[in-house]
Parts: structure tokens; C-alpha cells; sequence
């Protein structure tokens, strides 16, 4: 046996939040493939998230975006959501889609325009008080395409008062997390780029306002795992978008362009204290699924996160410290080395076969004519898709 009975304990409360958005149909600036069965509704994209949680049992919780999930009566969608088994989880603003905001948002320099925007942050903390949301997750596509066609600095002191306004409007048990991303679509400069940023303006915020880590936000070679022990050091690391990439902001499912990086990353979180019960880091999956069929795409994800922790947590902690304070330099990198090419798989399959849960999610899900049925059953209507 691979896997101790210890990593067993601590991989069964892990929880990974989907976005209801991975559902519908997404793709480049190029071109929107549709797919038979996609979404129409809200609803049928929890419909879709919930099976993710039936095969798996790792994700009993749903990201929605406003306005993309907008409906009459969000209480009913919750309602309608745990009768599913899964609640409605993060909410996420949208100030990118909306013609006002072409040259900015919160950072605009009309103050009516940035009361616009803040007014849909009041709209979207309206929708946690109903769904029972903690989290209001901010990312702004807000910046300038050429030197000189706005003020940075301004923008930043624009951006700290609209932040503001917004975190004062939260509940008690609500809180803020602002995501960072250093370019897209603007293209010179982005008013919230980096982790840096995104920790100066929350700090000034409260307890409550904390960074959010899309791991697909960073130049190519960034260091992602020293941020997380970095954020985590200071308590500050909110939660993470999980997804990866080979080029830009590529959202390809979690684990396939880099596992080593995945690795490195959840060995850091599990280091760090940001794992177990006691965590508050909020782990959630922001990935578009373009040629892929979509529910297999993230079922596929969370299992390649949960393999991922399972080596993470089989790193030797001991024999590693013992390694680094002796300066043994290969030693401590083999330690490392060892757990991540340590095949977790059979384990694995066996401990969810011991849970009632199928061995291989994959299969099961393949073979439960789920993915016949929504194609035959959503006949008309619009797909769900950026922008719907
Ligand atoms: C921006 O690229 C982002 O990562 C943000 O989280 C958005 O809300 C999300 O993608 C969905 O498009
Ligand atoms: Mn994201």
C-alpha cells in the first residue's frame, strides 16, 4: 500500500468547488464549438455539476457567475441545488461584459460608471444573503492598452475607495477575495496583475478581504508554489481558481499541461497549513472545456487534484527537515521526488471502492448514459456560453 491510512483520513473531507460556467460552452475569440446536451438554464448546469459529485464525491459545492446563472429566485435555486446534493457555493462578479465598463470598472474615471459597478457587486452580495454564500470572488478586467491612455496611480486610489464601498456592504460571515491576473484583456497594463496588488488593496480592506490565486494568471516560469507559501505566511491566501496552462490563460484542466506544478503547489498548501479542516482556503476549479466533453473534464480534474494531494501528503515531512537543516541538497530533493512519483492510483480506486463510490469515476460516468440522455433531453432553447 502506496497510501497511508493517515493520508486516507485527511483526503476525505477535501472539497473542490466547480464553476457553473465550465458547463456551457466556451472556446476562443476564434471560435464557440457548441456541444449536443450543454446546458440551457442555471439549473441544468448544477444538473451537470452534481454528477461530478455523485462519481466523485469531491465537489459538493457550485460556483455561480452574475450575470450568467441569473435567475428570479436564487433561494430556489439553492433549494434546487441540495436536492441534488451539492450547495451553491462562491459568487462571482461580472464587470467585463457590459459596454460601461470598456474603460474600466471600479477603477473608471466617471464616478458613475464606478458606482455602476460597485452597484453590481451590492447585487451580487444581495444574491449570497440568499444562496448562504461566504465568498464574493472580484476579478476585474480593468486596465489600459498603451502607455499613457490612463493614470495607474489614480486607478489604484480609485480601485482602494470602490473596494471599499463593496467590503462594507458584507455580511459577518462573508468575505472578499480579490483574483489577480497579469494581462487579458488589456494589454499594457492590468490594475490587479499580480498577488502583490491584489495583498496591498485587500490589507486595506480587513480580516475579511483575501487574495484568490488563478493558477493560470502568472507569466510562464512564475514560481506559483512560492506565492502560496508566501500568501499563506501572511493569511491572506482566500482561495484558488485551479486550471492549467502551457501558454497564456490557456483554463485546461488542472493537472494536464504541468503535474509536477500542481504538485509543488499542493505540497506548499499542505505545508503551509491551508489543508484540513482547520483551512480556510477555499479550493475551486475555473477551467473552460473546449473540445472536451464537459463533465468527464471535471471529473478528470478533481481526481487529478485529489491524486495530487494524496503524493503531496505522502511527502516524508521528517526526513525532509532532517535532509534541509543538514544541508543534504539531493537528499531533501529526492525526498520530494520520491512522493511525487509515488502511483497513488490503485489506492486510491480501492479506498473509493470502500466508500461506495466507483473505482474509476471516469468509467462510471461513461457508462450512465447521463451524457445520451441530456443530449436527447436539451433540444432548443439557447446554450449556456460566455456571455448567456
Ligand atoms: C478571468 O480570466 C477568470 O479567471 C475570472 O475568474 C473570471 O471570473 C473567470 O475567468 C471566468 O471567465
Ligand atoms: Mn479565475
Amino acid at each position: 500500500m502506496t497510501v497511508s491510512t493517515e493520508t486516507l483520513r485527511l483526503l476525505e473531507s477535501q472539497a473542490i468547488e466547480l464553476p457553473s460556467w465550465a458547463f456551457g460552452n466556451s472556446g476562443t475569440r476564434f471560435k464557440v464549438f457548441s456541444t449536443p446536451g450543454t446546458p440551457r438554464t442555471p439549473e441544468e448546469k448544477i444538473a451537470d455539476a452534481a454528477q461530478v459529485n455523485k462519481f466523485t464525491a469531491l465537489s459538493p459545492s457550485v460556483a455561480i457567475h452574475i450575470p450568467w446563472d441569473k435567475v428570479d429566485d436564487y433561494a430556489a435555486l439553492g433549494r434546487y441545488a441540495e436536492d441534488l446534493g451539492v450547495t451553491l457555493g462562491t459568487v462571482n462578479s461580472n464587470t467585463f461584459q457590459d459596454d460601461a465598463y470598456k474603460f474600466g470598472s471600479l477603477t473608471h474615471v466617471d464616478p458613475k460608471v464606478r458606482q455602476m459597478a460597485i452597484d453590481h457587486h451590492f447585487e451580487c452580495i444581495d444574491v449570497m444573503n440568499q444562496t448562504g454564500s461566504e465568498d464574493l470572488k472580484v476579478w476585474l478586467a480593468d486596465g489600459t492598452n498603451y502607455p499613457g491612455q490612463g493614470d495607474i496611480r489614480g486607478r489604484q486610489d480609485r480601485l482602494a475607495d470602490s473596494l471599499a464601498k463593496i467590503y462594507a456592504r458584507l455580511g459577518e460571515n462573508q468575505r472578499l477575495v480579490l483574483e489577480y491576473k497579469f494581462f487579458e484583456p488589456a494589454f499594457y497594463h492590468t490594475d490587479v496583475p499580480d498577488w502583490g496588488t491584489s495583498y496591498a488593496q485587500v490589507s486595506a480592506l480587513g480580516d475579511r478581504a483575501m487574495v484568490c490565486l488563478d493558477t493560470g494568471h502568472h507569466a510562464p516560469g512564475t514560481n506559483i508554489e512560492f506565492i502560496v507559501a508566501q500568501l499563506l505566511r501572511l493569511g491572506k491566501l482566500g482561495s484558488f481558481d485551479f486550471n492549467s496552462r502551457f501558454y497564456a490563460d490557456d483554463d485546461l484542466i488542472v493537472g494536464a499541461a504541468d503535474p509536477f506544478q500542481l504538485f509543488r503547489i499542493l505540497y506548499e498548501v499542505i505545508r503551509g497549513g491551508g489543508y484540513g479542516p482547520d483551512s480556510t482556503v477555499a479550493f475551486m476549479l475555473d477551467q473552460c472545456h473546449n473540445v472536451e466533453e464537459k463533465i468527464p473534464g471535471q471529473i478528470r480534474s478533481v481526481l487529478n487534484v485529489q491524486e495530487m494531494t494524496a503524493r503531496a501528503l505522502s511527502v516524508d515531512t521528517v526526513a525532509l527537515a532532517a535532509a534541509q537543516e543538514a544541508g543534504d541538497v539531493l537528499g531533501a530533493n529526492g525526498i520530494m521526488m520520491d512522493a511525487f512519483y509515488s502511483d497513488v492510483r490503485t489506492d486510491l480506486a480501492a479506498w473509493r471502492e470502500s466508500r461506495g463510490l466507483p473505482a474509476d469515476p471516469m468509467k462510471a460516468f461513461a457508462a450512465s448514459g447521463y451524457q445520451a440522455k441530456i443530449a436527447a433531453d436539451r433540444v432548443g432553447g439557447t446554450q449556456a456560453g460566455w456571455g448567456a
